[in-house]
């Protein structure tokens, strides 16, 4: 089954959308792996953005990321990535389509409520960054033993 990386970014942790947002993702029956409420420092901030180093917004970027905590998570299920994407929508808020959490609750480029990973390997990379192979929970979801 696949992984992927999800961060709840500091606007929406200040907005009080983690729970919005994960409910978004247990609706849609993904399976929550890891989460943690996490204050990044700036290495690694500017490691999980590498790919952007070159960029104009890149400082930026990563003094947005530290700039309080986010709530980070490993998400698993079928097509993870890709689906996620599409729950996740389009970088830029103002272009997201209604219905994406960034087409719902965003405006602001920068501010954008959450990054989702593009890709497996860049899943794979940002997993290893972010969490320690101990906080990742091996569990059965929907197990029957709970519903009856
Ligand atoms: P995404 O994969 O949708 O998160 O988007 P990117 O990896 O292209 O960009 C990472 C983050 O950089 C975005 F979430 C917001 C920020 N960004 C800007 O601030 N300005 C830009 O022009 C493009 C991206």
């Amino acid at each position: 089954m696949e992984r992927t990386f999800l961060m709840i970014k500091p606007d929406a942790v200040q907005r009080n959308l983690i729970g919005e947002v994960v409910s978004r993702l247990e609706r849609k029956g993904l399976k929550l792996v890891a989460a943690k409420l996490f204050q990044a420092n700036e290495e690694l901030a500017k490691e999980h953005y590498a790919e952007h180093v070159e960029k104009p917004f890149y400082n930026k970027l990563v003094s947005f990321i530290t700039s309080g905590p986010v709530f980070a998570m490993v998400v698993e299920g079928k097509n993870v990535v890709e689906v996620t994407r599409t729950i996740v929508g389009e970088t830029n808020p103002t272009k997201a389509a209604p219905g994406t959490i960034r087409g719902d609750y965003g405006i602001d480029l920068g501010r954008n409520i959450i990054h989702g990973s593009d890709s497996n390997e860049s899943a794979a990379r940002e997993i290893s960054l972010w969490f320690d192979e101990s906080e990742l929970n091996d569990y059965i979801l929907n197990d029957e033993k709970w519903v009856y």
